[in-house]
C-alpha cells in the first residue's frame, strides 16, 4: 500500500484501467520492445516450471513411493531441482528485464516532462504551483514504475496462473477438477465484492492523504503568518482533524483486510476438504493415484494466491491510471510562446533601440492591459515609466521579453518585430534587473554567468567591478568561488542585488531593464550603494526604468506616465511637474 502525496482531490478517483491511458504508455514501451516480451516470455516460462512441480511431485509419489522402491526418486529430484534453479534464472532475468524497462520509461517521460516545462508560458507558471509540478516529475512518475514493476506484470501472472493450474487440473483428473472448480463462482464474487470495497477504501485513504498534504503544505509556507496571527492552536486542532481522517481511512483499509484473508483461507479450506473427501473416495475406488491427489492439493493451493492479492493489483492500476491522466494531461498542456518557422536573426550587437507600435495586450480576452501603446526610444537613451498600481508597468516589460504574445501592433528592436526574430536572441540583447534577484545553488562567478561559456571569468569580474559588486565579493573567503546556498540565503539582500545587477550586465546588453520598485529591507546606505550602480549600470545603454522612487525616475532623460494601459503624458521631469496633471499628481 503505496501513499503518495497528492496535491489535488479530484482526480483521485479515477478508473483501474482506460485503454486511451495504456494505448498511449504503450508508445513509451515500444522503444524497448524487445526487452518487455521477453520479460513476459520469461514470465510464461516460470509460471509453467512452477505448475511442473506438483506433476513431479506426483511422478514421484506414484512410481515409486506408492511402490516402495526408489528407482525413479534420483532423477525426479534432480529434475525437481533443476526445475527450481531454472525458475531462479527466468524470474531473476525477468525482473532485470522489467525494472530496466521501467526505469528507462520513467527517465524519458521525466526528461519529456522536464523539457516541456521549460517550454511553458510565464501565465502557465502563474496558474500552476510549483509543488504540483514537481509532484508530476516525481510522485506520478513513480506510480507509473510500480504499474511496470510490480501491476502489469504481475496481473499477466496472475492469469496465467489461474488458467494455467486450472489446465493442469483437468489433465490430472478431470472429474475431480469439475468438482473443484465448482467454488469458482463463489470465489469469483468475493472477489469482485473485495474489489469493489477495497477501491472505495483505497480512495478514501487517497482522498485523506491529499487533504492532509494539502493542508500541511499551505500552512507550513505560510508559518509567518501563522506565528505573527497566533493560529497554532487553530492550526494544530484542524490538522489533528485530518491526521485523525486519514488515521481513520488506513483502520478501515487494515479491516477490510483483516476480513478478506479469513474468508479466503476458509474457501480455500473448504476446497481442500472437498479435494480430500472427494478425491479420497477416487483414491480408494482406484480411479484416482495417490501422486495426482497431492498434486491437485498443491495446485489449488496455488489458486489462491493471486486471489488474495487481487486488491493490491487494484490499488496499483487505479493510482497508476491517475498518474498517467495528469502526466499526459501536462504534456497536452499547450507551450508558450516559441519560435516560428524562419525566424529571424539578430546581429551580434544592435544599435538598442527600442519601438511599441501601436502595442495591444490582453492577458485574458476581454480585459486591456496596455492600449494602443507607441513609443520610440532611441539608442543610448534613458526612460523611466510611472503610473499608479496596476496601470501595466510590469506588463510592459513583459512583452518587450516576449514573454506573452501582443494582440495587436508590433515590438521593434532596432525596426525588427521580435514577433518574427529567434526569442533566445531577443533576449540576449536585453538585460533585465529584477527587484527580487534569485539566486541559484553554486559559486558566485556561476550565478554571474549562469553558465554561459560565451561570457569569460574577465567579463564576470568587469561586470561585478561596474556595478560595485567587486568589494564584498573580494572579501569572501573564496572570492568569485564563493558557494551560494539555495536562494542566497547567505548574503545580505544588498549583496544579492548587486549580484543579480552583474549578471545582467556580464552579456552587456545593448538594452537595460530595470525593475526598480522600492525594497522595503534596505537600509539608506545600501539603497545609495544600488542607486549608484544603477547609474553605472544604465549609463550609455537604452534603458526602461520601472521607477516607484521618484530619485530614480528624476535622473532619467524621458519619463512616460501610464494610466490604465494608456500613455497620458510624457517629457523629463521639469517639463512634467510644469503639465500639474498625473505625473504631479503621482509624487504630491
Ligand atoms: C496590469 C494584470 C493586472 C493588472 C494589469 C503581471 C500581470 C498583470 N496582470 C495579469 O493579469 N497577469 C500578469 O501576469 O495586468 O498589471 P501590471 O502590468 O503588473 O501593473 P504595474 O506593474 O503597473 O503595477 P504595479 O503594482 O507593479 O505598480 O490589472 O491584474
Ligand atoms: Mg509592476
Amino acid at each position: 500500500m503505496a501513499m503518495h502525496g497528492y496535491n489535488e482531490e479530484d482526480d483521485v478517483i479515477g478508473k483501474a484501467y482506460d485503454s486511451r491511458l495504456v494505448g498511449r504508455l504503450m508508445g513509451y514501451l515500444r522503444p524497448y520492445g524487445w526487452r518487455v516480451v521477453l520479460a513476459i516470455a520469461l514470465l510464461l516460462g516460470s509460471t509453467g516450471l512452477l505448475l511442473v512441480q506438483p506433476l513431479l511431485v506426483r511422478q514421484a509419489i506414484d512410481r515409486d513411493v506408492a511402490n516402495g522402491t526408489t528407482g525413479d526418486l534420483w532423477w525426479i529430484s534432480i529434475l525437481y531441482l533443476g526445475s527450481l534453479g531454472l525458475l531462479f534464472v527466468f524470474r531473476y532475468t525477468q525482473a532485470i528485464q522489467m525494472v530496466q524497462v521501467s526505469q528507462r520509461v520513467m527517465n524519458d517521460l521525466r526528461l519529456q516532462l522536464f523539457r516541456h516545462l521549460q517550454r511553458m508560458s510565464i501565465a502557465f507558471y502563474d496558474a500552476n504551483p510549483v509543488g504540483r509540478l514537481v509532484t508530476r516529475l516525481t510522485n506520478d512518475i513513480a506510480a507509473l514504475d510500480q504499474l511496470l514493476t510490480q501491476g502489469a506484470i504481475t496481473i499477466i501472472a496472475d492469469v496465467f496462473m489461474i488458467v494455467g493450474v486450472a489446465i493442469a487440473l483437468f489433465l490430472i483428473n478431470w472429474k475431480l477438477a469439475l468438482i473443484t472448480l465448482v467454488v469458482m463462482p463463489v470465489l469469483a464474487i468475493l472477489m469482485r465484492w473485495f474489489a469493489v470495497v477495497m477501491r472505495n477504501a483505497f480512495r478514501r485513504q487517497r482522498l485523506h492523504v491529499a487533504r492532509m498534504n494539502a493542508f500541511a503544505a499551505e500552512h507550513i509556507s505560510g508559518i509567518l503568518l501563522i506565528q505573527l496571527f497566533g493560529r497554532q492552536k487553530r492550526d494544530l486542532a484542524e490538522f489533528d482533524d485530518h491526521s485523525s481522517r486519514l488515521q481513520a481511512a488506513n483502520m478501515s483499509v487494515v479491516h477490510q483486510y483483516a476480513l478478506f484473508e479469513p474468508v479466503v483461507a476458509m474457501v480455500s479450506a473448504i476446497t481442500t476438504g472437498v479435494v480430500i473427501v472427494v478425491g479420497g473416495r477416487l483414491v480408494l475406488g482406484e480411479t484416482l493415484t495417490i501422486g495426482s491427489l497431492v498434486a491437485f492439493l498443491q495446485l489449488v493451493a496455488m489458486y489462491y494466491n493471486p486471489v488474495r492479492e487481487i486488491a493490491d493489483r487494484f490499488n496499483i492500476l487505479q493510482s497508476a491510471m491517475a498518474a498517467l491522466e495528469r502526466i499526459f494531461t501536462l504534456l497536452d498542456e499547450p507551450e508558450g510562446v516559441q519560435d516560428s518557422e524562419g525566424a529571424l536573426e539578430l546581429p551580434d550587437r544592435i544599435r538598442g533601440e527600442v519601438t511599441f507600435e501601436g502595442v495591444s495586450f490582453a492577458y485574458s480576452e476581454g480585459t486591456w492591459v496596455l492600449r494602443d501603446v507607441s513609443f520610440t526610444i532611441a539608442p543610448g537613451e534613458r526612460v523611466a515609466f510611472v503610473g499608479a498600481t496596476g496601470a501595466g508597468k510590469t506588463s510592459l516589460i513583459n512583452l518587450l521579453l516576449r514573454f506573452y504574445d501582443i494582440q495587436q501592433g508590433r515590438i521593434l528592436l532596432d525596426g525588427v518585430d521580435i514577433a518574427a526574430a529567434r526569442q533566445h536572441q531577443v533576449r540576449r540583447h536585453i538585460g533585465l534587473v529584477l527587484q527580487d534577484p534569485f539566486i541559484f545553488t553554486g559559486t558566485i562567478e556561476e550565478n554571474i554567468r549562469l553558465r554561459d561559456e560565451s561570457v569569460s571569468i574577465e567579463q564576470v569580474r568587469k561586470a561585478a567591478r561596474l556595478v560595485g559588486a567587486d568589494r564584498f565579493i573580494q572579501q569572501l573567503p573564496d572570492g568569485y568561488q564563493h558557494k551560494l546556498v539555495e536562494r542566497g540565503a547567505n548574503l545580505s539582500t544588498g549583496q544579492k542585488q548587486l549580484l543579480a545587477f552583474a549578471r545582467s550586465v556580464a552579456f552587456d546588453p545593448e538594452v537595460m531593464l530595470v525593475l526598480d520598485e522600492a525594497t522595503a529591507n534596505i537600509d539608506s546606505e545600501t539603497e545609495a550603494l544600488i542607486q549608484d550602480s544603477l547609474e553605472r549600470l544604465t549609463a550609455r545603454r537604452t534603458s526602461i526604468i520601472i521607477a516607484h522612487r521618484l530619485a530614480t525616475v528624476r535622473g532619467c532623460d524621458r519619463i512616460i506616465v501610464l494610466n490604465r494601459g494608456e500613455i497620458v503624458e510624457q517629457g523629463t521631469h521639469e517639463e512634467l511637474l510644469a503639465l500639474r496633471g498625473r505625473y504631479f499628481r503621482l509624487w504630491l
